[in-house]
């Protein structure tokens, strides 16, 4: 295992670190402390031809510009209806960043702040102390951000957050993946172990319903090609995928999802013990600069792995609360194969 640290660039006067592991197999992942990028996941084809499998931007300013890419989501992945939510039986009303919701953290979430990042054996650890002050969440809080890298080519994240008081805590990594090197994600297909998703409202926050995938163009138990999976959404449902899976139960050994890309052969599995999993297919990524060209529709897949959003306000959603003076981890894994 290799691992590197280097100048990104600069801004706001600030300097941004890359940080890059490089395992045996020359598999490599590269994050940079602007909003905990995940700024690279480079490995083969079946050719052993490499490239970045992530939608990433060339520098700060543009990350900065067209925010989530590839980033890290906190302290509460997806939205929250009306950004008001209660713990033990008190309201609170937190900033709120898309009409009336607050949608990943807010205005001053995980992604728009600047980790103080640096390598220790072999991982890369990313902190930052939060305040309360920032986004009207309750608590300040100590988060840790760390990357591994492992030699059968698993790239983890692990998001841990102390408190001085309770509060939410449901981070996500925000990755785009597209693993052919067509300005497309058509190719691919897609499996993900939900029997179920959410119906959501207008505004994209959660009714509190699940309703079954069974039939329908939401079904990807058994995999579905992604191409055939847009269309049929829109023609049946008039939109593409922006959707919140419910996980099944499952053993911590099988992958929550897998996109495979037959042209390439390359693959990436998704391990998570939580129980829900969000789905966009963006159509519209005009005037977004990705190092693999200017954006397209569907050029990427983004997959983020989190506990059920909205959660305190739906009964069933799981419990997100991170209790004063309690330290809560969360990991995501992404296994590349080729
Ligand atoms: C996903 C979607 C949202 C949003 C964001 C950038 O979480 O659910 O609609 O566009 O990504």
């Amino acid at each position: 295992m290799q691992a590197k640290k280097e100048l990104f660039d600069k801004y706001n006067d600030q300097d941004i670190q890359k940080f890059t592991l490089t395992n045996d197999n020359g598999v490599s992942i590269s994050v940079i402390s602007l909003g905990a990028t995940w700024q690279a996941f480079n490995f083969p084809d079946k050719n052993g031809k490499t490239a970045n499998v992530l939608l990433s931007q060339a520098s700060s300013k543009e990350i900065m510009a067209n925010q989530y890419f590839c980033q890290a989501i906190g302290r509460t992945a997806g939205r929250i209806t009306n950004g008001t939510f209660s713990i033990k039986g008190t309201e609170y009303h937190v900033d709120q960043n898309e009409g009336n919701t607050t949608l990943h953290g807010g205005p001053h979430g995980f992604n728009t702040q600047v980790w103080n990042g640096s390598i220790e054996d072999n991982k890369i650890v990313l902190e930052k102390h939060i305040d309360s002050s920032e986004d009207s969440f309750p608590g300040n809080i100590d988060v840790k951000i760390t990357w591994t890298l492992d030699d059968d080519n698993t790239a983890t994240v692990t998001y841990s957050a102390k408190s001085d008081a309770d509060t939410l805590f449901n981070p996500t990594q925000h990755a785009y993946f597209n693993l052919s090197d067509a300005n497309n994600v058509y190719g691919q297909s897609l499996t993900i172990d939900a029997d179920n998703y959410l119906e959501l409202n207008k505004d994209k926050t959660p009714s509190g319903k699940m309703i079954s995938v069974a039939g329908s163009a939401y079904d990807f138990r058994s995999g579905q090609n992604i191409k055939n999976g847009i269309d049929d959404m829109k023609a049946s449902v008039g939109h593409t995928y922006d959707e919140v899976y419910v996980i099944n139960d499952h053993k911590a050994e099988n992958p929550i999802a897998t996109l495979s890309d037959p042209d390439s052969g390359r693959q990436v599995s998704i391990f998570s013990n939580r129980n829900a999993l969000v789905v966009f297919t963006p159509d519209d990524l005009d005037g977004v600069k990705f190092e693999r060209g200017a954006g397209v529709p569907h050029m990427g897949i983004a997959t983020e792995a989190q506990t059920l959003p909205d959660t305190p306000n739906h009964k069933g959603f799981g419990n997100i609360v991170l209790p004063a003076g309690e330290e809560k981890s969360y990991s995501i894994s992404y296994k590349a194969e080729f």
